[in-house]
């Protein structure tokens, strides 16, 4: 049986989880003798994107760029999974889109958490720095995060929701889908 492409878009604040329900979810994925690949900060925004910064324009040409190779990723036949907080729904948009045209399943995961929890768990102290104007344009402080209003799925990754189940939660949509 050869293995299908499929690419899971994470969106979410910072500290919402998002890298760490993606590793999880790798980790599920690899276990299965499946192939997966990560695309998050640390290998996409100091390499292929650091020109770019956090201004709105930068982020939808972030975004655009990650689609792009997110879609070579699936159609290598990839479990290609995401994790950037892609606050535009519009840049998230052409994401599905840029897969739906060529015919790449694509699903939308919401990791929500309200932005108090958010700024509570804070580890890296962004969110502090963000209210002390250190940080400019920071998400959800002083620049947008536009929610989805129908992702493929939401997850409520707060008050008792394991990362574990957000996985699995994810894995079982696959599942269903045949995604996997
Ligand atoms: C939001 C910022 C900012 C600003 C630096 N706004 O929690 P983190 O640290 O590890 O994840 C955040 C990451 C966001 O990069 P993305 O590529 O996911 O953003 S976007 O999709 O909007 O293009 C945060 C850090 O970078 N960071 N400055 N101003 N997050």
């Amino acid at each position: 049986r050869k293995q299908k492409g499929v690419t899971i878009w994470l969106t979410g604040l910072s500290a919402s989880g998002k890298s760490t329900i993606a590793c999880a979810l790798e980790q599920s994925i690899l276990s299965r003798h499946l192939n997966a690949y990560r695309l998050d900060g640390d290998n996409v925004r100091f390499g292929l994107n650091k020109d770019l910064g956090f201004s709105e324009a930068d982020r939808n040409e972030n975004i655009r760029r990650i689609s792009e190779v997110a879609k070579l990723f699936n159609d290598s036949c990839c479990v290609t999974i995401t994790s950037f907080i892609s606050p535009y729904k519009q840049d998230r948009q052409l994401a599905r889109e840029l897969h739906e045209r060529d015919g790449l399943p694509f699903v939308e995961v919401y990791v929500d958490v309200p932005i108090e929890i958010a700024e509570q768990r804070d580890p890296k102290g962004l969110y502090k720095k963000a209210r002390e104007g250190i940080i400019k344009e920071f998400t959800g402080i002083s620049a947008p995060y536009e929610a989805p209003e129908k992702p493929e799925i939401h997850l409520k990754n707060y008050s008792g929701a394991s990362i574990e189940d957000s996985a699995e939660q994810i894995i079982e949509y696959l599942i269903e889908k045949k995604f996997i």
